[in-house]
């Protein structure tokens, strides 16, 4: 069998580099946004005590930071394998996370020193009104962070559309349009640019839908007579933070089909006609599913409010249904080795389709009306980004320590991975029965039959921080560890 640690010959030093500084930069947000989460679930379970104030920051920074760095290691995952395919540029792609860096200090600073407490959510128009709980200058400062990575992320988008159109000469042509509804010669672009071209798409919209409400959001705020229809700002903030979101896995996704084939040797069939459908057909349904996020605001017009139900049904499942189908056929009895990499892109297939099954739940109207400010929700989403995105990422980590950095596997791979995955189940499942039992979402005190899950989540994130410092760690000192020895393996 191949090895599956083969350096890509077709990627510079440079262009590894990028993609290192990327995916090290998430690293380092993940362990530090975990910590934070822990306090969270240690809060709510009286297990320490944190005042409510503070609980509400920390939320903020949690969701934001966690949602930014999840962009970030996508991204990088991006990048690595489509520029084996188109041209990028190396200064678009420093400059994204340049952007990203200043961001995260203006966003620490806004909650850190300007107390802001309103949410990822920002909506319209509670950061202007905090009612004394923090600064004009704190919301300024928070708002203008997401901008600068707003901007980033677009710079970067656009540079992947422009590295396509010129190679494949389109973005129908990205998408594999020619194949897919015409004759297919088998000539479809390959899986890193169908999902790179569906992520531009999507997110070039979500991004510029998002930036255009916290600049209004920014010129509210010190000219107050300067008003928003708080209706259309909470549809545009939540358009971009599902498809943001989304964009995420869809970028994470990339290292599935890019690495497993790696370990059994067997191609990943993304030129079929169901590969494309499914891509082209999520492209579309992500971007009219978000209403499914506002079907408690009955001032919005009924149709949408269908529309964000029923397709939620179908929204991610033709991608999730061709990756699933294509990992279990990669890997039904290819006697393949599992490691850490292998086993956590695998698991993240898992955490992706396990985690959308109680999502779509909630998506159902009279469901919704009873779970959805419960802690249901957090439990479906940190299924399908602890398990889904977040195994991605690190499982392409993995595998790039081990293939450019110094060493093999260790001792401790499978309890780290065993520790991970199984304190993730157990963390998120006590989300579910949590918002099963009816505690709410977004609190910081808890009704006393409330706490004991989440006592149980705070010990489950424990076990997850532990594993993935673990992880992190062994990213870090594999290439610290290489510099001497193999210091431009691979390059041709
Ligand atoms: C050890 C891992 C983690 C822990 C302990 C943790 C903990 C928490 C807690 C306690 C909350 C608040 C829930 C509530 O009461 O409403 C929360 C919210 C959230 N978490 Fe995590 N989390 C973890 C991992 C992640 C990951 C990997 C992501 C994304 C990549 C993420 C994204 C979010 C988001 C977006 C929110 C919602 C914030 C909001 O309601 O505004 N978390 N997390
Ligand atoms: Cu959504």
């Amino acid at each position: 069998m191949s090895n599956p640690y083969q350096p890509d010959t077709d990627l510079g030093r440079p262009e590894r580099q990028v993609v290192l500084a990327y995916m090290g930069t998430a690293g380092v947000l993940l362990l530090l946004m975990m910590a934070f989460g822990l306090v969270m679930r240690l809060a709510q379970g009286d297990l320490i005590g944190v005042a409510p104030d503070w609980f509400y920051r920390i939320l903020t920074l949690h969701g934001t930071g966690m949602v930014g760095l999840a962009g970030l290691a996508g991204a990088g995952i991006m990048w690595y394998f489509l520029r084996q395919h188109v041209h990028l540029s190396l200064g678009i792609a420093w400059t994204n996370l340049a952007l990203f860096l200043i961001g995260v200090v203006l966003i620490l600073g806004g909650i850190l020193l300007g107390g802001y407490a309103g949410g990822w959510t920002f909506l319209y128009p509670l950061p202007a009104k905090p009612m004394g709980m923090w600064s004009t200058t704190g919301t300024a400062s928070f708002l203008t962070g997401l901008l600068l990575i707003g901007v980033g992320f677009l710079l970067l988008h656009l540079d992947t559309a422009r590295g396509i159109v010129q190679r494949y000469g389109g973005l129908g042509k990205g998408l594999g349009w020619p194949q897919l509804f015409g004759h297919n010669d088998g000539n479809a672009p390959p899986a890193p640019v169908v999902a790179s071209t569906m992520v531009l798409i999507v997110n070039i919209l979500g991004l510029v839908s998002g930036a255009a409400i916290v600049v209004m959001s920014l010129i509210n705020l010190y000219f107050p007579a300067f008003e928003v229809d708080p209706l259309l700002a909470k549809n545009m903030i939540y358009f971009f933070g599902h498809v943001f979101i989304n964009a995420t896995i869809y970028m994470g996704v990339i290292a599935v089909y890019a690495l497993l084939p790696r370990y059994t040797g067997r191609p990943w069939k993304s030129s079929t006609k169901a590969f494309l459908g499914a891509w082209t057909a999520s492209t579309v349904m992500v971007i009219i599913v978000y209403p499914h996020h506002i079907l408690m605001d009955f001032a919005q017009p009924q149709w949408m409010h269908v529309m964000g139900q029923i397709i939620s049904y179908t929204s991610g499942l033709p991608v999730l249904a061709v990756t699933a189908y294509g990992a279990i056929t990669i890997l039904y009895r290819s006697g393949i080795k599992w490691d850490l990499a292998s086993g956590l892109l695998t698991l993240s297939a898992f955490g992706w389709a396990a985690g959308t099954i109680p999502a779509m739940v909630d998506a159902t109207i009279v469901v919704n009306e009873v779970m959805h400010n419960t802690l249901w929700v957090p439990g479906h989403f940190h299924f399908y980004l602890l398990l889904g995105v977040m195994a991605m990422a690190l499982g392409f980590m993995v595998w790039m320590a081990r293939t450019y950095g110094n060493g093999g596997g260790s001792a401790l791979d499978a309890p780290a991975f065993w520790l991970y995955a199984l304190g993730g189940v157990g963390f998120v499942g006590m989300f579910l029965m949590g918002g099963r039992e009816g505690a709410p979402r977004r609190f910081a005190e808890y009704l006393p039959e409330w706490v004991p899950y989440a006592q149980w989540g705070a010990l489950f994130a424990a076990l997850v921080l532990v594993a993935t410092t673990v992880l992190v760690g062994r990213f870090f000192g594999q290439f610290l560890a290489g510099r001497r020895e193999a210091p431009d393996a691979g390059v041709a």
